[in-house]
């Protein structure tokens, strides 16, 4: 078997469920992070990150001996990047993480390795990366020298597992493996195999690295369609959420659910980095990026549209003494991640406008995150319904799914995710 010690480098929401898993064959794995505490956590046994059974299997794995995490780099057979792809402020892709993994393996690389980039990058990062191991290591061959000789062997081979579900999906899902050479993804399908039930399928590393971005795109132009559906049918009053499931009754036709935006650290991304490389033709994708992005907005005036009708119907009080409760602060259903969340976003933009109380009402936390407003308490759901004047939904919880709808039209509601429609 080629690979006896494989590397993880960057132990993140994907570099340590996948590090975990290779451990849980029995491999030797040695994760790198620069972050000392994720190390130490790690080391322990535990988790610094939330996913459903991810600390019992990491556990496992650091008792048993097969997992063990480091902040530098030592010598393995293969080495997977898993580092984060931002954009900078220009929606331009920042590939800093990659450049600064890529050099701190640079120095334990030998001849006969497989480096494999699994963050989602922008079409040619891969190439750029094998460019930048190259220079640091003159003394070994790579492919875009040395084609089907080279020394050293690169693919791409993207993540795409859900969060909440990844260890499900890391081993079911079917992998796109996209070498720099028929023999790097050969290679590194070997590697995958390990534990990967799915199929691997080989392409090369740009069409793997736009297959990424591709997917995530076309999910973000989906919910954009819904989201731009929602705003239409606000106009016209007809209820969006039955015309969807109206319409979603055709045979060929599927429309994603209408929301508050679009959160969480890929969808929200990726499509940029299809924009940034080629602008002119990526109109769609980028339009459905400005929607998508438009809607916490949308979903912040009418929050104030409301105020305004309660105080004129309730001529007695004033803004101060009107209570709006946010049900959902998470950026997707029945997770605790508020990173990236618009409806975390426009709770904290509603009071930081709105004269009166905010209740922020999540079951999956215990605690409000130190940059909310002071104006924002967290509450269980039934005194928040006792208590508020405005209820916004703005995640499909199920908790929330369970309140009894009829019981909540008596107040005034916006319901971003049509939860409580009939
Ligand atoms: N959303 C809607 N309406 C919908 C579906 C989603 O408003 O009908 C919103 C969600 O509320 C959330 C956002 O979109 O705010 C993204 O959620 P998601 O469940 O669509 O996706 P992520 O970001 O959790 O994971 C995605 C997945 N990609 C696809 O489904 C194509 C996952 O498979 C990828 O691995 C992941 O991105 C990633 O890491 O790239």
């Amino acid at each position: 078997m080629p690979f006896s010690t494989i590397s993880v480098v960057g132990l993140g929401y994907i570099g340590l469920p996948t590090a975990a898993v290779f451990a849980s064959r029995k491999k030797t794995v040695i994760g790198v992070d620069v972050n000392q505490h994720a190390v130490d956590v790690i080391n322990r046994g535990q988790i610094h990150i939330v996913e459903p059974d991810l600390d019992m299997v990491v556990h496992a794995a650091v008792t048993e001996g097969y997992l063990r995490a480091t902040t530098q780099p030592e010598p393995a057979d293969a080495f997977l990047i898993a580092v984060p792809t931002p954009f900078k402020n220009n929606h331009e892709p920042d590939l800093t993480y990659i450049e600064s993994a890529s050099k701190s393996i640079a120095p334990v690389l030998k001849k006969g390795d497989l480096v494999i980039l699994e963050s989602t990058s922008p079409v040619g990062a891969t190439e750029q990366m094998s460019a930048w191991l190259a220079e640091a290591r003159p003394d070994l061959t790579f492919p875009q020298s040395h084609g089907e000789n080279s020394d050293i062997r690169i693919a791409h081979c993207p993540e795409r597992v859900l969060p909440g579900h990844v260890l499900r999906e890391l081993v079911q899902n079917d992998r796109v493996i996209g070498g720099m050479t028929p023999k790097c993804s050969e290679l590194a399908i070997s590697l995958y195999q390990i534990f990967v039930q799915g199929e691997c399928i080989v392409t090369n590393a740009r069409t793997a690295e736009m297959c990424k971005l591709t997917e995530n795109s076309s999910r973000d132009v989906g919910i954009a369609f819904a989201n731009e559906l929602s705003m239409i049918c606000d106009k016209l009053d007809i209820d969006v959420w039955e015309l969807i499931s109206l319409a979603n009754r055709h045979p060929r036709v599927n429309i994603l659910q209408p929301g508050p935006g679009v959160g969480g650290h890929c969808i929200a991304v990726d499509p940029w980095f299809i924009v940034s490389k080629t602008p002119e033709q990526a109109r769609l994708i980028r339009t459905a990026r400005e929607v998508n992005d438009e809607k916490p907005k949308w979903v912040l005036q009418k929050i104030q549209l409301a105020v305004a009708e309660f105080l004129q119907s309730h001529p007695e009080k004033s803004a101060s003494e009107v209570t709006i409760a946010c049900f959902g602060l998470a950026f997707k259903p029945d997770i605790d991640d508020l990173r990236e969340s618009p409806a975390a976003a426009i709770c904290v933009q509603v009071a930081s406008k709105h004269p009166g109380h905010v209740l922020a009402v999540e079951p999956n936390i215990d605690r409000l995150p130190a940059t909310f407003n002071s104006n924002i308490s967290l509450s269980m759901i039934d005194p928040a319904l006792n208590k508020a004047d405005i209820i916004v939904l703005l995640v499909d919880h199920k908790e929330f799914k369970e309140i009894d709808s009829p019981g909540i039209e008596s107040y005034r509601v916006i319901d971003t995710r049509g939860i409580w429609k009939a």
